[in-house]
């Protein structure tokens, strides 16, 4: 790949980097990314009118059905170059900051350490009234499997639309886009707020901004480099490119 000496440059440099992904980046793990997740029964539904509370209250089994079948795949696939691309960069980093807006826990299954997930992760479950975890619940009865605790309905422990971000998280988030020298934005629409604000907080405060997407996304015209293609194909190289052959 022809990465500009540029960009080598700043990067070989920098002690602080931080990275915000999408769904994107799991997208050649086998998963479809938000905007596209729909298949087979799914499709006359859009993703943003089932993840919402509003939804939920509306019609709890639809939107508890529709995480399971998220869940479900999730569980069959596996973290792709692009992950594994983002552990070695943390080696090589000693300030990285991983903050992803995906729920399905690849960065950390492919080896991630300093990650902070801003909305929630899918395989974890929580009771929508008294807020306890709970690690069993039956998918195959013909409502929302309940808490054992208070009886209220167990939920997926992500954040919809019109709800909080984990407060710690994105206080952390927040700071480390404040205080990189390099943001990268990888496999993300850069749509979803507060999650979107994160690279332009970065670039008020003199970062140079990174995107890596196949598509243009309303930062694009911000950024300073961007790669139109695959993370999992990107990011191994510019990995290769920046660390491994000037360590050698
Ligand atoms: C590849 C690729 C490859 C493909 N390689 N790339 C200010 C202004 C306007 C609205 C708001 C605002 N502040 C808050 C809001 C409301 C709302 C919001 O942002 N709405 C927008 C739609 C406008 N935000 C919220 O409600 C947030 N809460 C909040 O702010 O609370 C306070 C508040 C509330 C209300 C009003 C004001 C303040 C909560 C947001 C929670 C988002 N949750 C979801 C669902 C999580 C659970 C689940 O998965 O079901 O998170 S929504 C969904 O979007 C999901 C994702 O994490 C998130 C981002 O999507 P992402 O990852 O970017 O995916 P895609 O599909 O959009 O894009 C994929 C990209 O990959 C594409 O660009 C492809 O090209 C690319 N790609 N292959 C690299 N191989
Ligand atoms: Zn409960």
């Amino acid at each position: 790949m022809d990465l500009p000496f540029e960009l080598i440059r700043i990067l070989t440099k920098a002690n602080r980097i931080a990275v915000l992904t999408g769904a994107g980046v799991s997208q050649e793990s086998g998963l479809r990314t938000f905007r596209d997740a729909q298949s087979g029964l799914w499709t006359q539904y859009k993703p943003e009118d089932l993840a919402s509370p509003d939804a939920f209250a509306r019609d709890p089994k639809l939107v508890w059905d529709w995480y399971a079948w998220r869940r479900e795949a999730i569980k069959c696939v596996r973290p792709n170059a692009g992950h594994y691309a983002l552990v070695e960069m943390e080696k090589k980093i000693d300030g990285f900051t991983l903050i992803t807006q995906n729920v399905d826990g690849l960065h950390r299954m492919a080896g991630s350490k300093n990650i902070l997930e801003l909305h929630g992760n899918i395989l974890r479950v929580r009771c929508s009234e008294c807020g306890g975890f709970t690690e069993s619940w039956g998918d195959d009865t013909e409502s929302v499997p309940l808490c054992g605790k208070c009886n209220g309905k167990l939920r997926p422990d992500v954040v919809w639309f019109g709800e909080s971000l984990p407060r710690e998280e994105l206080e952390m988030a927040v700071n480390a886009s404040r205080t990189c020298r390099v943001f990268f934005s990888i496999g993300t629409s850069g749509i979803v707020q507060p999650a979107a604000a994160l690279a332009h907080a970065a670039r008020n405060n003199g970062a140079v901004l990174v995107e890596i997407n196949p598509e243009t996304t309303p930062l694009t015209p911000k950024v300073d480099f961007a790669f139109h293609g695959k993370s999992g194909e990107i990011l191994p190289a510019l990995v290769n490119e920046v660390w491994q052959k000037t360590s050698t």
